[in-house]
């Protein structure tokens, strides 16, 4: 096989927005990205912790639509490797020279198997470190990107192919037939990437980091003070898997983002993964609660090398919305056992 590139992590995503005004309103001035650079079609955003020059990318265009997701690779020979490794796939590829994307090195840009754009890059301007300008945070205080999450119509094709590429296994939602959820690695958290099964492909949402629980809830008051309740799709509340803290967020656009923090570490070499029952009502929300079914089934459309919208395929697996307990098909709790009164002590 040939060698995959040494992908460190993810890193930035791209998104095709219809409105730059309505998408920096939402983005910068409610959620609290900063700013590393601005033009009249495109924004390059950032956490207050990240030291690259961008985790998200806005573009305007003419219909809503994901472009490429990024991982930062180890070094340039890393570069060359993606190259092999997709060409050796049969996957189109392109070298897009420094300054092709701004403030990053040269990428390697590809069509993956699963159909979705991947731009691998191994180094990046230093922008201001603003980690400790606490008078300049708003919003949830978004610090870094932390993952992906892709509708893939095949989740066990999408879960090999991410293990070629070197990528750990920290949790699943299955059963005895099936894979309907998976969350792999790179960096030494929960994930980089997870899969949602669905119509694909599609990106599901983009996950940001944040430090503490009450930026999540203190987003969700923002929203609510200004009638903006709306974006609020799904929490806050405590995943099963990953044991975060999260809600999901709907931008102008429907492009939806998760605020997720308080993940855990997974560094070692044989971390175990943790495997939860599709029948189990806690796995994708902690205390129960329902997931609404938009959050199923509505994601984002993706780019390919052309700029044409992908054509997305149905799903090819039971869906997990139709069999998994989620709250509102949850089973009612065990009766409590009978059982004697306690003996009085003596
Ligand atoms: O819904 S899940 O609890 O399975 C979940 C969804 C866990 C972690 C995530 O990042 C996510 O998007
Ligand atoms: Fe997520």
């Amino acid at each position: 096989m040939v060698t995959p590139p040494d992908i460190v992590r993810a890193a930035y995503a791209s998104l095709v927005v219809t409105s730059l005004s309505a998408a920096r309103h939402f983005w910068v001035d409610l959620l609290g990205f900063v700013v590393t650079y601005e033009d009249a079609r495109s924004l390059y955003l950032r956490g207050y912790d990240e030291l690259t020059h961008h985790n998200l990318i806005l573009r305007s265009g003419p219909e809503a639509a994901a472009g490429a997701l990024g991982f930062r690779v180890r070094s340039g020979d890393d570069l060359a490797r993606a190259s092999a490794f997709y060409q050796a796939l049969g996957c189109r590829t392109e070298r897009l020279p420094a300054g092709t994307v701004r403030g990053t090195g040269e990428v390697v840009r590809v069509e993956d198997p699963l159909g979705f754009l991947i731009d691998f890059f191994a180094s990046s301007a230093h922008p201001q470190r603003l980690q400790q300008r606490y008078d300049l945070r708003r919003g949830a205080e978004v610090a870094r990107l932390d993952h992906f999450n892709i509708c893939v119509p095949d989740v066990p094709a999408a879960y090999s192919y991410y293990s070629s590429l070197g990528f750990g296994l920290s949790e699943t939602i299955e059963d005895g037939q099936t894979l309907y959820a998976a969350w792999m690695y790179r960096k030494q958290t929960v994930h980089d990437v997870a899969f949602t099964g669905g119509a694909g492909p599609r990106l599901h949402h983009l996950g940001f980091f944040a430090h503490e629980p009450h930026s999540v809830l203190r987003m969700c008051d923002i929203l609510g003070s200004l009638s903006r309740q709306s974006c609020i799709e799904r929490g806050p509340g405590r995943h099963g898997v990953s044991n975060a803290f999260y809600v999901y967020l709907r931008d102008p656009d429907g492009h939806r983002v998760e605020i997720y923090t308080s993940d855990y570490y997974t560094g070692d070499p044989d971390h175990p993964a943790l495997r939860w029952s599709v029948h189990d009502p806690r796995r994708r929300d902690f205390w129960g609660n329902a997931v609404i079914p938009s959050w199923y089934t509505q994601a984002s459309v993706v780019l390919d090398l052309d700029g044409a919208v992908r054509p997305v395929t149905d799903i090819a697996q039971t869906a997990e919305v139709t069999v998994g307990a989620d709250g509102f098909t949850a089973p009612p709790p065990a009766p409590v056992p009978p059982s004697a009164p306690p003996a009085p002590p003596r």
